[in-house]
This record gives C-alpha cells, structure tokens and sequence, in this order.
C-alpha cells in the first residue's frame, strides 16, 4: 500500500506561450505517471484553473484502478495544466497546446504513457497536441486517444463515457427489476460526459430534465433536447444559458447548486469533484432519488457518500466504476492503433457494452465476497486493487 500511493514519476513543468495581443503567458504543466505494473501509464489531461498537483494526484490515483476494473492492460496517470481554454482563440489554444507537448512529448510514448482528454480537453486539444508530437518525433502512432477520426480515433470514444454510464446503470437496474424507461434524471455538467450520458439515457426511454454548466442550470420538465445541447455546447462553445431562450418549456436559474434539489429517480454527476455535498445528497435521498451513477470524477463528497449509502434503497455506482467506459474505449483505440485497423462503431459499442456490465457484475460481487454486499465503493477498489497488487508483487520492489 506504500508504494500503491507514491507516485512512480511526477513531472512538472513550465508551459510558456504568446497570446493574441502579443504578451509572454505562462502555466504550469503536471504529468502523473502514477502505476504501470498492468500496463503503460493511461490517463486525461485536465486544462482548467482549479488544476493543481493535489487534483491530478487524486485523479491519478483513482485511474489506477479504474483502469485495472476495465480488464484491459493499462496503467494509471493523469496530466494538465492551470491554462484556462475558456474565452481563448483558436491560435492561442493552438499555441498552448504546442508549448504544452513540447515538454510533455520527452516522457510519453504509445508504448509508456497514452494521455487523453478530460475536462477542457476535447477533439480540439488533442488535434493540436497529436500534431506537435508527430512533428517533434516524426512518428505518427497512437501516443494519445480520444484522436479525431481522420487521424487514428476510434468510433465510439468520443460517446464512450457518457454511453457507459448508462450501460451499466441500467445493468444494476435491470438486476432488481427495474430499467430506465419513463425515469426521471437528472445530469449535471454540459460537456463531453454529460451530453452523450443524456443522449443514451434517452434512447433508454429516460427523461433528462436537467443539466448544467459552471454558470447555472437549465430545467426543462419536456425532456432537455440533446441536439440543442450539442449546438450552443459543441459547436457555439456558448453558455447553457442559451438552451432557455432557444427552448419555450426550459427556465434558466442562476448558479449550479440547486439542480440537486430537483426531484428526479436517477443522478447522474458528470461536470467535476464535490458537485454533490452532504446537503445536496440529503435533498436528492428526501426527493426520491433511487440511482446515483457517477460520470464525473469524485463528484461526490465522503459525507455524501455516506448519505446515499446509508439511505434505504439507494444504488451508489462509484465513479471508478461508472464513467470507466471512456477509458476502456482509448484502450480499444490503443489496440486499433497498434493493429493498423479500425472497427465499426457498432463493434466498438458491443465491446464497450460487454466491458460496463462485466465491471458491473464484478464489483457486485467483490462487495458480496468481502461481506459488503451493494457496497459499490468497496467493491470497486478491491476489484480494482486485487489485479494491481497481484502485478505489482510480481515484480518485486521497483
Ligand atoms: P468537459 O470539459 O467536456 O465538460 C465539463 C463540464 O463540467 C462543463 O459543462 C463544465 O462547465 C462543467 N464544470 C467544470 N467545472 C465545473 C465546476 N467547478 N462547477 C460546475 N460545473 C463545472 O469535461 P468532460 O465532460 O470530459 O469531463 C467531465 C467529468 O467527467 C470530469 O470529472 C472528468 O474527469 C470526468 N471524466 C471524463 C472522461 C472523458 O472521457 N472525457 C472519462 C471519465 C471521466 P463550464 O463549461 O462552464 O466550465
Ligand atoms: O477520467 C478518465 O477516465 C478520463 N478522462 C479518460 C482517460 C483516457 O485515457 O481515456
């Protein structure tokens, strides 16, 4: 447990750039090359300010065994810098990410650390940073996932996370009975995770009522409609604020908290860590809630796990579990890579169904096998840590 917990490699760097107006910016850059006992380090890239070594550690670390639940040979890492992508041109971004990979290129490698994307982080960056990664080695391999299409991507990945959460909330409603059709849930976040997860949940039959950005939250007791969500966030890189004046049935409320206080039978947290605290937790348990699938990464905090987990009738699918489908998914890009082939979306997704309910059911029974039956949180760090330990002793004390 004392060598899980030390990082095997920590970089921090300077990341310098020149913005629209000609002055010299500066940011920190963080690569965490956590654990590569089953596999090369795997793991996002965050850009956003609240970035510090202390988040990357904790996403670090949480990847590690997220990733070993996936079932696919990878490490554990995470990476981003303080740089703030919103309000930036297309140049500076561009800028930044080529000053970012000019560093970070010397310590990654297809074959020793695959970075992703994660919040601030799309098709957009990972365009940019694949691009001054090939120049720079003159390689062209599968050094990052989530790549656009033309270039390596894989169907499926940019869907992956949100896709998966949905697969396997369904997977645990489908063992007791139960199935998403006619729920009512609520999403949080407007961005990568939280649009495919509302866009799935629907196909299942849900209504979505609810989503938010860093701004406020929109309810739309019709059913917030994914393809507008897509315009202002996808393509406009507009606030949610918008969706209210493009939809008649949706009001726009100032500030992100008081989404929780919506009723709803299904939570689904998918923007960022502590989204959900004990008051919120204690709201949604008041109002019903009987499902709380994790998209995001530590979106809820340790009081408010322990509210869902006490609370009666309450399933709580922790986030190393839940939103492991993206990372899966980079996996099967990784392996596509490396195979010089591409698969079908509709293979990609099969694959992916197959790896959320497998993830589901061990877990289950991880926590039934350790005497913490429906205690998903158990469940997952054993099932997770059980494969890395067993790899780690293998290889001695290195
Ligand atoms: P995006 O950048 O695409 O979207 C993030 C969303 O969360 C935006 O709507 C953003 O709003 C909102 N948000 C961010 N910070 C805050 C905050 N402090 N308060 C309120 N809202 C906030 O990121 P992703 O969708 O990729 O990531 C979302 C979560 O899912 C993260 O926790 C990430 O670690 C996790 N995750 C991502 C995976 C992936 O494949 N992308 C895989 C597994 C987990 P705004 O635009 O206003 O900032
Ligand atoms: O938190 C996560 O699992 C991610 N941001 C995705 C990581 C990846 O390598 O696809």
């Amino acid at each position: 447990m004392e060598r899980f917990t030390e990082p095997e490699r920590t970089v921090l760097f300077r990341v310098p750039w020149v913005d629209d107006k000609g002055n010299v910016r500066v940011n920190k850059g963080y690569r965490v090359q956590f654990n590569s006992a089953i596999g090369p380090y795997k793991g996002g890239l965050r850009f956003h300010p609240s970035v510090n070594l202390s988040v990357i550690k904790f996403l670090g670390l949480e990847q590690i065994l997220k990733n070993s639940l996936t079932g696919l040979p990878i490490g554990g890492g995470k990476g981003g810098s303080d740089f703030d992508p919103k309000g930036k041109s297309d140049r500076e971004i561009m800028a930044f990410c080529q000053s970012f990979m000019t560093e970070l290129y010397r310590h990654i490698g297809a074959d020793t650390d695959v970075p992703a994307g994660d919040i601030g982080v799309g098709a957009r960056e990972i365009g940019y940073l694949f691009g001054q990664y090939k120049r720079l080695r003159n390689e062209h391999v599968g050094v990052l996932t989530g790549r656009g299409l033309s270039y390596g991507g894989s169907l499926i990945r940019k869907e992956a996370t949100g896709y998966g959460l949905i697969y396997m909330v369904e997977e645990a409603m489908k063992q007791r009975g139960d199935s998403l059709k006619n729920k009512t849930v609520i999403v949080s976040g407007s961005g990568n995770v939280a649009i495919y997860t509302c866009e799935k949940a629907q196909e299942f039959g849900a209504k979505v009522v609810a989503m938010y950005d860093s701004n406020g939250y929109v309810y739309d007791p019709n059913g917030i409609q994914t393809d507008v969500i897509k315009q202002i966030k996808e393509v406009e890189r507009a606030r949610i604020k918008e969706y209210a004046n493009r939809v008649e049935s949706a009001q726009y409320f100032e500030g992100c908290k008081g989404i929780w206080s919506i009723p709803c039978d299904v939570a689904l947290p998918c923007a960022t860590q502590n989204e959900i605290d004990g008051e919120s937790a204690a709201l949604l348990v008041k109002n019903g809630v009987k499902y709380v699938g994790e998209g995001a990464n530590m979106p809820s905090t340790l009081e408010a796990i322990e509210i869902f987990q006490k609370a009666d009738g309450v399933v709580f699918l922790p986030a190393k579990a839940a939103n492991a489908g993206g990372v899966a998914t980079s996996a099967l890009e990784m392996a596509q890579s490396s195979g010089r082939l591409y698969w079908s979306a509709e293979e990609v997704d099969a694959k992916l169904k197959t790896i959320m309910v497998n993830i589901y059911h061990n877990i289950d029974n991880a926590a039934k096998k350790y005497g913490f039956d429906g205690n998903y949180v158990m469940g997952a760090n054993i099932a997770g840590f059980e494969k890395v330990a067993e790899a780690m002793m293998a290889h001695g004390i290195v």
